[in-house]
């Protein structure tokens, strides 16, 4: 078998995605996610104009093989851009080699570990109440664990309560330690009687804090039992998560922002994380996100796939064959995708009384129609920025 047509689909169904298609001489071909947010052409034109033509006329079947080639025969690697655009091509030879030996993904990765695979959904509110209100309805449709985010008094656009993917320019959000510091603790306090023990809660930071203040936050937020606190710094400041593990017993996760192993590396190996949740589209794909699964599982770390709105249920459906088939899963994150997005992309993970079910279909078991896909041009977005109160630049 021979790979003979590589396709870049770039299509807009309420958000930007980005598709992999990769055509053989036999018939089969295999779909990848190709997604990053405010950056999708970037990665588009890497795989036009530098991938597709190095990988025709290779054998699909050899995936560790292209996937080497195409990370250290390029010599400039790494970097969001380009291990989202090798992270499609990985998903989409994981695809082929699924329906070419009528086995799903999971199989092929060694089987499955269990039945179903535990979700968390987000939850959100400009006041505690409203938090609480949608929580309750996501616990209504069988729920088991929430992140919850509410809005900070005084600061516009809190990260997580707001519809945020500007068009033109990017939507200008304001920060502030002090007043988000102060509310996350009082929201807990809050939902700690409105919502049954047996949930879960999680919350994302976002990579806004310095160490001590992620300290704070931690031993504030210790009482309250969170199945993780999400990002507390920036992922340069993989040192800082030390001082925070040292002085506190609040189970941590991180990793989004990560683009390979290599970033992920210090905080397993040293034990500084619980659960790494690494983006399978952006750190190229399901081959390097099993060898993270497998050094975590050795120093008893969980994995928390990313799985937000902006990477497509291609990418979603690539998450699950690894919750599936990894001892050391932990959780997995599911985004409410926009509702145009299931006439395109067909297959989605299935949720059903708090978990994900997964089918047997050979490959992944998502797939794009390319004439829908087309119905749904491109439009330029961007992730939003963060400003502090006196207009200077933060992490958003
Ligand atoms: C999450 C993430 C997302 C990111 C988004 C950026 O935990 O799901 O923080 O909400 O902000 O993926 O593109
Ligand atoms: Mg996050």
């Amino acid at each position: 078998m021979k790979i003979n047509n590589v396709k870049v689909i770039v299509t807009n169904p309420g958000r930007n995605y980005v598709t992999v298609k990769i055509e053989t001489d036999q018939g089969i071909y295999g779909v990848g996610d190709a997604t990053l947010n405010g950056r999708e052409l970037a990665v588009a034109k890497t795989i036009e104009e530098y991938l597709a033509p190095i990988i025709i006329g290779k054998n699909p079947d050899n995936i560790e093989h292209i996937w080497q080639y195409i990370y250290r025969g390029a010599y400039w690697r790494g970097g969001p851009v380009f291990m989202t655009a090798l992270a499609g091509i990985d998903m989409a030879l994981w695809d082929i080699k699924g329906k070419k030996a009528g086995l799903p993904v999971y199989s092929l990765l060694g089987g499955k570990c269990r039945d179903k695979a535990l979700c968390y959904t987000h939850v959100s509110g400009q006041s505690f109440k409203e938090v609480k209100d949608n929580a309750l309805k996501k616990i209504d449709e069988g729920y088991k664990a929430l992140r919850v985010q509410v809005s900070i008094p005084g600061l516009d656009g809190t990260y997580g309560t707001v519809e945020d993917d500007a068009k033109e320019l990017p939507f200008v959000e304001k920060w502030d330690s002090k007043p988000y510091l102060n509310t996350i603790p009082q929201l807990f306090e809050y939902l700690k009687s409105e919502i049954d023990d047996d949930i879960h809660l999680i919350h994302d930071s976002h990579e806004r804090l310095t160490i001590s203040e992620a300290v704070k936050l931690a031993k504030r937020l210790e009482k309250y039992d969170l199945l993780f606190l999400e990002d507390l710094l920036k992922p340069e400041n993989k040192d800082g998560f030390n001082f925070i593990k040292n002085n506190s017993a609040m189970p941590l996760a991180m990793g989004e922002l990560f683009n390979s192993r290599w970033d992920a590396v210090k905080l397993i190996t040293e034990k500084l994380i619980d659960y790494i949740r690494c983006d399978v589209s952006h750190i190229g794909g399901i081959t390097e996100a099993k060898k993270i699964a497998h050094l975590a599982e050795t120093f008893q770390v969980k994995t928390a796939w990313h799985g937000p709105a902006d990477i497509s249920p291609i990418a979603h459906m690539a998450n699950l064959h690894l919750d599936f088939s990894t001892p050391n899963f932990g959780i997995q994150e599911l985004a409410e995708f926009p509702k145009e997005v299931a006439e395109v992309f067909t297959g989605q993970p299935e949720f059903e009384d708090g978990y994900l079910k997964i089918s047997d279909k050979p490959g992944l078991g998502c797939d794009i129609d390319e004439e829908k896909a087309a119905k749904y041009s491109y439009q330029k977005a961007y992730l939003p920025v963060a400003e502090r109160l006196d207009g200077s630049v933060h992490d958003w």
